[in-house]
């Protein structure tokens, strides 16, 4: 009895939060009675029980700037640069872009049709920045020069994560090294408890770009199929049987598939697309727990791991 009274009391912070969630119009929450006990099992498992899975861009990073101007992907990095050093290989770069872009988000294609060509579209950019041989170097001032941009609050996110040695899985379909670098230039380093699951580029002895990483990870594969087991990270996370995952695509849903527990995922996604688009709208609903319409903070996961916290 003792022990029901100490839960209860424990999960006292749960109905906080969720009228929080409840109240703000930029948030929905389809299914509150799910939403809630999932949060009551992650706040009785403490920050020892937690893990964070998340996405990178338009997720960590920022969708657009205050000008409603859209802001850069990993990938992107490649396009801005390129153009201003060699306008020929960058209009390749944005070609490949505007031909492939609109078929990543085509509503009458199914994820079956999109795959072959999201490999043609990785496998073709992939190849121009090996074909080049960009240096370390040169790939780094890219990403000084970028318009990638951390939604506010993400560095704190971050550090309170590794504050709390709450691992952070970043599983990007993007360029993993430009993260880091990115990481690196905004935080002095790469916190301890953050790990990547991406597409590495491989660098020669003279730090040239030599290869990528296998196997290949898109939009559409982002699951356990590309996990390999043997990453030095794995044991690390082998207990953490709850989830809190972060994403803002259809191809984020699966990224805790692969992670082997009985714990809840909490699903967060943020949606960057028109809100006349019902019908898009309506599905994130479905797939997510929590969606946040154009938010471009890290308020909202922030609240929920502070409510993990709280208790210990
Ligand atoms: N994405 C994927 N590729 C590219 C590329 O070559 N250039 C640009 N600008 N964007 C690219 O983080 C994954 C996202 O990165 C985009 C090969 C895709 O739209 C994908 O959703
Ligand atoms: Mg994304």
């Amino acid at each position: 009895q003792a022990d029901c009274f100490e839960q209860l009391k424990k999960t006292d912070v749960v109905p906080l939060l969720m009228n929080y969630l409840m109240e703000n119009e930029q948030i929905i929450c389809a299914d509150p009675t799910t939403v809630e006990a999932k949060l009551r099992k992650m706040v009785l498992g403490g920050a020892g029980k937690t893990v964070v899975i998340s996405d990178f861009d338009y997720t960590l990073s920022r969708f657009a700037n205050e000008s409603g101007e859209r802001l850069s992907t990993t990938h992107g990095v490649f396009d801005d640069n390129v153009m201003r050093l060699n306008p020929e290989l960058g209009q390749k770069f944005v070609d490949l872009k505007n031909k492939y872009y609109p078929i990543e988000f085509c509503p009458k294609l199914s994820m079956e049709e999109k795959i072959p060509h999201m490999e043609k579209w990785w496998g073709t950019s992939h190849s121009l920045i090996v074909n080049e041989k960009f240096s370390k170097n040169t790939i780094q001032d890219f990403v000084r020069q970028s318009r990638i941009v951390f939604k506010d609050g993400a560095e704190d996110f971050i550090q309170s994560l590794d504050g709390h040695n709450i691992p952070l899985v970043i599983f990007s379909a993007g360029i993993g090294n430009i993260i880091e670098y990115f990481l690196e230039q905004k935080l002095g380093a790469i916190p301890r408890n953050t790990h990547f699951i991406s597409n590495m580029i491989l660098f020669d002895e003279d730090e040239k770009a030599c290869a990528f990483s296998e196997p290949l990870i898109h939009t559409f594969c982002k699951n356990s199929s590309v996990i390999q087991k043997e990453t030095s990270f794995f044991h690390e996370i082998a207990g953490r049987v709850n989830v809190i995952l972060l994403g803002d695509s259809m191809g984020d849903i699966h990224m805790d598939v692969g992670v082997e527990r009985d714990g809840p995922t909490l699903k967060v996604g943020y949606y960057n697309g028109s809100l006349d688009d019902t019908a898009a709208l309506q599905h994130y609903e479905e797939v997510y727990d929590i969606v946040l319409i154009h938010d471009p903070t890290l308020n909202v996961a922030q609240k929920i791991v502070d409510v993990i916290n709280s208790t210990h």
